[in-house]
């Protein structure tokens, strides 16, 4: 069901003091965003140089508009950070939801988040968990918090009036458009109870322009995984079509252009696999739930996976072919890497496929690799001894094979004329 503003007036003055626990890409932006509307918000990072660096009105993440919500929250008094939990009305849960061995999903930081609020937890009081989760996380979260205090009713135990609400509400903001997104998305709030959808929807309502839309905290966990399950299934779809494409000679392109031309048929777009926090994840905690089940989101994730080592075993024949033609060792071979951020126009390298095709070569290829990435200045450790960061103008001028990885804006702009490479290697269709 929907709910609507008139239902839930939202603009509430029953949350004075909200604690938002982890203070990473979502909670960082969630506290800000309940400060701007004049909540004390405490919020909490077992980091203490996180803590530190948002004390001083300062942000550790790159994020439009977040530096300024971030420093007027801190200098107005709205906003500061602790590493222990503080009494509040309502705590947010955004800490990282990671998978261990065997992609089974690591609850560990949400465990020691909840055990962490427990003491100072009372009647009346919200807890809503943000976190990336698998089904059921929210009512095992509900028993660790019960087994800490049996002074408190929890929903489990006490569905008409408990004396602490619970919900599951994920978050849906693309990196780069978070502080946008963050107030516009819907919201899919999953409370353990209807009054504790309702009560998570007030929270949600102090800087929402969206809509609340209540479900249960099975089917809101469920939504979550299903969101990145989806995307991840329809890239990989394309990311198979440019492999069946390569071995046919076709522009999978064109190819996807001409195909998306039919009114029912909407392809993504390939690339050299599937980065960021997300995408590549989530769809391993319905995996690891259903091996049996999930056939589909698991092959997704085997062609999304594979998909860099194919790019290497493109560049491999590039390079062998440079060879052939010009004569030249392989030591005196300059390969350039075009991008290494997970997607265009962000400065985020973590979990990046791009990071990773060029870490294999740097591996593998016994001349200089190098790295063109216009929005970092420092390489990450695990490229920094083999890799050289170089200008773009530079590389274009003198790099002997071309591998596009990430279609910033600033590659895109690149006229074809001047790339007078005879080997390329484009992941991405920019300089077909
Ligand atoms: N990618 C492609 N082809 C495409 C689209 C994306 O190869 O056509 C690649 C990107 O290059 C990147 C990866 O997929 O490597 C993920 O990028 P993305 O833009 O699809 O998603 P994220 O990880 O930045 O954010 C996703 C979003 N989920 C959906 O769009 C369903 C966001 O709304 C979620 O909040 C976020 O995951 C999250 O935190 O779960």
């Amino acid at each position: 069901m929907t709910l609507s503003k008139i239902d839930n007036p939202g603009r509430s003055r029953s949350f004075q003091t909200i604690s938002v626990i982890g203070l990473g890409y979502i909670g960082l932006p969630t506290a800000a965003a309940l400060a701007s509307r004049q909540k004390h918000v405490i919020g909490v990072d077992i980091n203490q140089h996180t803590v530190d660096v948002i004390n001083r009105g300062e942000v550790h993440i790159v994020e439009p508009e977040l530096d300024s919500l971030v420093k007027n929250a801190v200098e107005q008094g709205y906003l500061r950070a602790v590493t222990r939990p503080e009494p509040a009305d309502a705590f947010l849960i955004a800490v990282p939801t990671p998978f261990k061995d065997g992609h089974q999903p690591d609850m560990a930081f949400v465990e020691q988040a909840a055990l962490s609020l427990a003491p100072v937890l009372k009647k009346g009081d919200l807890i809503i968990l943000e976190s990336t989760s698998p089904v059921g996380a929210t009512e095992k979260m509900a028993e660790w918090l019960a087994q800490q205090r049996p002074d408190l009713r929890f929903p489990q135990q006490e569905t008409q009036n408990p004396d602490v609400n619970i919900a599951y509400c994920p978050e849906r903001v693309l990196p780069g458009k978070v502080m946008v997104e963050l107030i516009k998305n819907d919201r899919v709030i999953g409370g353990m109870t209807r009054q504790c959808s309702l009560r998570a929807s007030e929270l949600y309502n102090v800087f929402l322009l969206g809509e609340c839309v209540i479900t249960t905290c099975r089917t809101a966990e469920m939504c979550k995984l299903t969101e990145n399950s989806f995307r991840d299934v329809n890239i990989a779809f394309a990311n198979e079509l440019s492999m069946i494409c390569d071995a046919q000679g076709i522009n999978v392109w064109e190819l996807i252009r001409l195909a998306n031309r039919h009114p029912r048929v909407n392809i993504l777009q390939p690339g050299p696999g599937v980065g960021g926090h997300c995408i590549a994840v989530d769809p391993w905690f319905i995996v690891s739930q259903h091996p049996d089940l999930a056939r589909l989101i698991y092959t997704a994730r085997e062609v999304n996976d594979h998909k860099p080592f194919w790019v290497v075993d493109k560049v491999k024949a590039a390079l062998a072919d440079c060879l052939t033609v010009t004569g030249k060792r392989a030591a005196d071979i300059k390969i350039a890497c075009f991008g290494l951020a997970f997607k265009p126009n962000i400065d985020d390298l973590r979990e990046s496929p791009a990071v990773e095709v060029t870490q294999l070569i740097a591996d593998w290829h016994a001349g200089e690799t190098w790295a063109i990435e216009p929005n970092v200045t420092r390489l990450p450790a695990m490229l920094a001894d083999k890799v050289t960061l170089q200008p773009l103008e530079y590389a274009l001028a003198h790099a002997d094979l071309l591998v596009m990885l990430v279609d910033h804006t600033q590659f895109k702009l690149i006229p074809s004329q001047q790339i007078a490479q005879n080997w390329v290697v484009d992941t991405k269709g920019v300089w077909r």
